[in-house]
């Protein structure tokens, strides 16, 4: 989306020669330097032409750029209210007249925020917009905003579709690739602050001497961009790295190792973010091994940071091996009951669902249910479970969902956006992380529609509140066109994506039917699991009377964990949307949907409106050909092809599957597998 092409329509390339004769750009620190840098390459590529710097005596039609610090009394007069509403690194962008000359305005009381006012900018003519009359005010809503890699030191990356880790740990801390920069061009561009550089589940050798050198090199690549370093702390790492016998939080040696190993890390990387920790989840090393619990855990090492101001952001991603009754109510339970009791600097980081980044799953239980605690969003922009970099899906969709969900708790209004945006209870920390979907393939994502989530995540991170709407549109006119003939089709295209993805993978609220281990294609069938939690069967529970889990009094009861409007709405299978039907209730074959049909007709015609729905798509993009390269038409065509492929294969397998339980016809209207 930074490709920035040479804008075509002439009035419009006029408008834009006319508004920008000078730039005038005041200030010289590093962020600064890069912001100069984007304004030229940017400006010459859509322009055609150098934009000469220039001191504003006397100049008109000026793009003026500057720290509020920096801007002279006669402009600071025409920005000043504006300047009182932003929040930290928040950016105005405001057309103003001085006697007879007009300029235009780009500046923030933070240097980073005049970067971010830079890349608006630049989109707005990359998006074709006029800019001869802007007031535009815009701060971003969330405090930490940041992807996540879970990125092996290997440099194989888990869950990772793209190739390999963009962090080459041999060449480093010497060689720095253009990518690193490039990367955190792109980031800053849609406000990204942060990047855990490395996998909660690897192992602790980020944090010796020798890795952390790397570590900053790394951090001073993406300083001027304003993007901070943070990393995976293994709990167990006092033993594995420390030469110690424990990693006991509330042992003495244990807290020590982790101040000097702290005051370490800031003595080489000063703005150092913070830790980010898996602990006791999946066989990962936690506080538990000691009898002590995520309070314990999480404050011994947010006292290490808190000198700094680094902060923890300690994962909820947690069940125990114990109880098996219903994973989805595990975190729940492990978490709320702390709520309260973590230091000032820690964030607990929730998956967007309590099972694990589903195509579809209900909103995780404890947003709004933990009002002492900051909470911060995790969503997964790599595509574990809707068809890796392999399937079209626009993830932004998923997050609108999850994000304008409403958790009742402080009445009806209270969506999780408010959670995480800290309106809701008064948070003072608030953060949303994206689990990421880079590597090093050619064009950063795999699929080139992978961008599209890299990119919407980054802007639902700024502000939680915006639309996958608006969002598909920004990114299809920098991306590829500003035509609507492409726009139209093609934003439909990806505005219905995710829904034919849970239609032919996950209908009617099913969940975790997936392929054991690599979670690629359907496996609804009893896998080879030691944890019977992990077993497809678990969640679909398909029997002669029926299909799917019973969450409600007569069940597990994880409806419990949710606001009472909530749970007796969800309960009720009168007004439960048909969207979570089998998340929340086991129900007969003949079970008579809102449209008449039964559950298994009804079932039957989701999976093939999900394989119907990839064909127009298919279709869609073939018209398509006229208006972009071959090349990047090319590939998504063939990607399309595979997607339509394993619609087929997600429908077949699943409905033949199931019909060994039913022992009911495939109704008419669904495609007969050969
Ligand atoms: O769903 C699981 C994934 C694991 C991942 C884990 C987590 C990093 O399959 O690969 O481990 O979630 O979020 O910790």
């Amino acid at each position: 989306w930074l490709g920035y092409r040479q804008i075509e329509n002439e009035n419009l390339l006029n408008e834009y020669v006319n508004t920008l004769s000078y730039i005038h750009l005041e200030g010289d620190s590093e962020t600064l330097k890069v912001t100069k840098k984007e304004l030229i390459k940017g400006l010459m590529a859509m322009l055609g032409k150098n934009v000469p710097f220039k001191n504003l005596e006397n100049s008109t039609n000026s793009l003026i750029v500057a720290n509020s610090k920096k801007l002279s009394s006669s402009i600071l007069e025409k920005v000043n209210d504006d300047l009182k509403e932003l929040n930290k690194d928040g950016f105005i962008i405001k057309t103003i007249r001085i006697g007879k000359n007009k300029h235009t305005v780009i500046t923030s009381n933070d240097d980073v925020g005049v970067l971010y006012g830079v890349f608006n900018f630049l989109r707005l003519m990359q998006q074709n917009k006029s800019i001869t009359n802007l007031s535009i005010v815009d701060s971003p809503k969330l405090d930490v905003r940041m992807l996540n890699h879970w990125d092996n030191m290997d440099r194989t990356v888990e869950r990772g579709f793209a190739g390999f880790s963009l962090w080459n740990w041999h060449t480093l801390p010497d060689y720095i690739d253009q990518r690193y920069i490039d990367y955190a061009r792109a980031n800053a561009s849609i406000g990204i602050n942060g990047t855990a550089l490395t996998n909660v589940n690897a192992n602790a050798l980020v944090l010796t001497p020798h890795y952390l050198e790397k570590v900053k090199a790394l951090a001073d690549v993406f300083r001027p961009y304003g993007i901070k370093v943070y990393l995976t702390a293994r709990f167990s790492a006092p033993i594995e790295i420390g030469g110690l016998d424990t990693a006991d939080p509330l042992n003495a040696d244990v807290q020590e190792w982790w101040n000097n190993k702290t005051k370490e890390i800031y003595d080489l990387i000063p703005d150092f973010g913070g830790f980010l920790v898996k602990a006791n989840s999946e066989g990962q090393p936690g506080p538990q091994n000691y009898n002590r619990n995520h309070v314990d855990g999480a404050n011994m090492m947010a006292k290490s940071l808190a000198p700094y101001k680094g902060i923890v952001m300690w994962r909820a991603f947690v069940y125990s091996e114990h109880d098996s009754t219903d994973r989805a109510k595990q975190a729940y339970s492990e978490f709320v009951p702390y709520d309260g009791q973590f230091l000032d600097n820690v964030i607990v980081q929730v998956k967007n669902g309590a099972i694990d980044f589903q195509p579809r799953e209900p909103f995780h239980p404890m947003f709004g249910a933990m009002p002492k605690t900051p909470l911060m969003m995790e969503f997964q922009i790599t595509k574990e479970y809707l068809g890796f970099a392999t399937h079209l899906a626009f993830l932004p969709k998923l997050y609108e969902e999850v994000l304008s969900a409403d958790t009742y708790r402080k009445g009806k209004g209270s969506t999780v956006a408010k959670v995480i945006d800290g309106s809701l209870h008064n948070k003072k920390l608030t953060g949303m992380a994206g689990v990421s979907n880079i590597g090093n393939d050619i064009n950063w994502t795999g699929h080139p529609f992978g961008q599209a989530d890299w990119y919407g995540f980054g802007r639902l991170a700024w502000n939680p509140h915006l639309s996958a709407e608006s969002i598909a549109d920004e990114w299809i006119r920098s991306t590829f066109s500003n035509d609507e003939k492409f726009i139209g089709p093609v934003k439909k295209m990806m505005l219905e994506s995710r829904e034919m993805v849970v239609n032919y993978m996950n209908p009617l609220g099913l969940h975790h039917i997936f392929d054991t281990g690599h979670h690629y294609g359907p496996g609804p069938w009893v896998g080879n699991l030691s944890r019977p939690e992990w077993n497809p069967v678990y969640y679909h529970k398909a029997d002669e009377n029926g299909i799917g889990f019973d969450r409600t009094e007569t069940g597990s009861n994880a409806l419990e964990q949710y606001a009472p409007e909530l749970a007796a709405m969800w309960g009720n299978l009168d007004t439960c949307p048909e969207i979570d039907l089998l998340w929340f209730h086991h129900l007969a074959w003949d079970y008579t949907l809102k449209d008449g049909n039964t559950l298994w007709d009804g079932m039957a015609l989701k999976y093939q409106k999900g394989v119907d729905d990839v064909q127009n798509m298919v279709t869609t993009w073939e018209a398509m050909k006229p208006y972009i390269d071959s090349q990047r038409h090319n590939q998504v065509s063939m990607l399309l092809k595979i997607q339509l492929k394993e619609a087929k294969w997600w429908r077949n397998a699943c409905m033949l599957y199931f019909q060994t339980f039913s022992k009911m016809d495939f109704p008419e209207g669904m495609e007969k597998p050969d």
